[in-house]
């Protein structure tokens, strides 16, 4: 997979608040040698109508100001981070489209634009498309293939894929052919729990995963290094990567102190009014 080096100190937003941050930003510390750098990030400000999205979680009606608010947070870390954000407009037809995540695969030579595997979401695609054309090569899953980016975990070059209720084998095995051409190993994962992969699986180190007690044991996850979430604390599975730093979702302490001890930069980010609408961290930027 290419790496890209970042120049170090150009290309972060001293506007955004430090207060989120629980480190000083340190660019020549920043990238290791063994990981991707993202550059840029699409992400939408959600909706007025962004409470009529699917959910399942049983936490109460979202708020608005406070969503809009937490989802500026997450821009500014983007931001801080050094990518470019690139922000989409809310959908009225789509009130979950600002769960970005879902409607590409990108891979540093490919976008697989995907057919999400709600019907209501079957749509938000395509201003997604529109804009991830003028960056890499266009690829597409087509009908009955169904695929939610939240259930793909790219760990270098090797694609974890969830088939899930969103994800259905079809659209796996689409994927898994588009990824194999562009010199990518797919491996499909079948998700027991959880709304996408995402949700319970993800790489917070170059050899480690942070998974729920569910996907613990699964034999293609053999040679992982793993940190194992507290049942109470499964939600912040939905940990991200980024630019060698680490963004969880606030209120999980367990999983804070097991993370601390990786010795990465660390930034607890409230998601209060996403998770009640079934997403997390990643859902709400596609990151290439
Ligand atoms: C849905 O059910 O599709 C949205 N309410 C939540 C999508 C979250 N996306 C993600 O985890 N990648």
């Amino acid at each position: 997979m290419k790496r890209h080096r970042r120049q170090a100190g150009l290309c972060w937003n001293r506007k955004c608040d430090p207060g989120i941050y629980n480190r000083k930003f340190v660019p020549e510390k920043m990238i290791g040698d063994i990981e991707t750098v993202f550059t840029h990030a699409i992400v939408r400000t959600p909706g007025r109508n962004f409470d009529r999205g699917i959910t399942t979680s049983g936490l109460g009606p979202p708020d608005y100001t406070l969503m809009v608010k937490q989802h500026r947070a997450y821009v500014n870390t983007l931001e801080f981070l050094g990518l470019k954000v690139i922000m989409l407009d809310a959908e009225s037809d789509f009130p979950d489209a600002y769960f970005v995540e879902d409607t590409a695969v990108v891979t540093p030579e490919v976008a697989v634009i995907t057919r999400p595997g709600a019907v209501s979401r079957q749509g938000e695609e395509n201003s997604i498309a529109a804009v991830l054309s003028s960056y890499r090569t266009m690829e597409r899953i087509r009908a009955p293939g169904t695929v939610d980016g939240g259930d793909v975990l790219m760990v270098g070059n090797r694609f974890f894929i969830g088939v899930s209720d969103r994800t259905n084998p079809e659209g796996a095995e689409q994927l898994s052919a588009i990824l194999k051409q562009y010199g990518h190993e797919p491996v499909r994962i079948s998700v027991s729990a959880g709304l996408h992969l995402k949700s319970s699986l993800n790489v917070v180190g170059e050899n480690t995963l942070l998974l729920t007690p569910d996907f613990n044991g699964l034999a293609v996850l053999k040679h992982f290094e793993k940190i194992v979430l507290d049942d109470a604390e499964s939600y912040a599975a939905n940990t991200l990567l980024l630019n060698d730093h680490l963004i969880m979702p606030k209120g999980f302490p367990d999983t804070r102190r097991k993370l601390e001890k990786l010795g990465r930069p660390l930034i607890a980010l409230d998601v209060s009014e996403v998770q009640k609408m079934d997403g997390g961290l990643t859902c709400l930027s596609i990151r290439f």
